[in-house]
């Protein structure tokens, strides 16, 4: 049996988690990859020598499979989230907002609770959380996934005191504009809208968080990196999404 720490990455098939599932395997984890697209999961675990499992964040009876077939967890990265619309909240469609907040908030919630005690039992565990510099500053549009990056902030911090004393450190990485789909899932696949998104400036590429994330998850067992907040060199505020719309 190995006896590599193991990684558990949500949202794994794609852009931050499946960037963060390769980097953590060439730091030495084993790779645990949980995400609803099995084809791209079973790609990206195969380039990584993971182990690809489906996990829906938002279906409590998906995490409780998922986690049941997970005997170890040294690291858990809670990437699995995203943004729908940018509609003001005049124009809210409640449906998304509830949406937003199921998979950024309760799904970080849902996994972390299914993975906690096994984090605790690893001796040295390390929950880490892919929030979003919007979880710090609103922005006309943002108000549903404003709402719930702040909210998901709020959660980790409180987390993180909950878990004084018990052998399991707490990160929260907030990327500001990082060009994976999260421009084309907003948008409802409308590339042109996406892609205007990053117009004129040079985005954060996935690898650029994933860096981060093996960087925070190598460092001894006494540090806690509790937040960093990371941007491209052309933003400085969330507001930009859309002010480039
Ligand atoms: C998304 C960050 O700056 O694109 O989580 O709103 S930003």
């Amino acid at each position: 049996m190995s006896t590599r720490p193991v990684a558990v990455v949500t949202g794994a098939s794609s852009g931050i988690g499946a960037a963060a599932a390769k980097a953590l395997a060439e730091a030495g984890f084993e790779v645990v990859l949980g995400a609803r697209r099995a084809d791209r999961l079973a790609e990206v675990a195969a380039e990584c020598g993971g182990t690809a499992l489906p996990l829906d964040v938002t279906d409590e009876d998906s995490v409780a499979a998922f986690a049941a077939v997970i005997s170890r967890c040294d690291l858990l990265v809670n990437n699995a989230g995203g943004a729908l619309g940018l509609d003001s909240i005049a124009a809210a469609d409640l449906e998304l907002w509830q949406q937003m907040y199921d998979v950024n908030v309760l799904g970080t919630i849902r996994v972390t609770k299914a993975l906690l005690p096994k984090l605790v039992a690893s001796g040295n565990g390390q929950v880490v959380v892919i929030g979003s510099i919007a979880a710090h500053q609103p922005y006309p549009g943002g108000g549903g996934y404003n709402a719930a990056k702040h909210a998901e902030a709020a959660v980790t911090r409180v987390l993180r005191l909950e878990l004084l004393g018990q052998p399991v450190r707490v990160c929260e990485i907030d990327p500001g504009m990082v060009e994976t789909e999260f421009s084309l899932v907003r948008f409802e696949g409308d590339k042109e809208r996406a892609d205007a998104v990053y117009a004129g400036m040079t985005p954060l590429t996935a690898d650029d968080i994933a860096e981060t994330i093996a960087w925070v998850a190598t460092r001894p067992a006494h540090v806690n990196v509790d937040q960093i907040t990371i941007m491209p060199r052309d933003q400085t505020g969330a507001q930009q999404v859309h002010r480039r719309q």
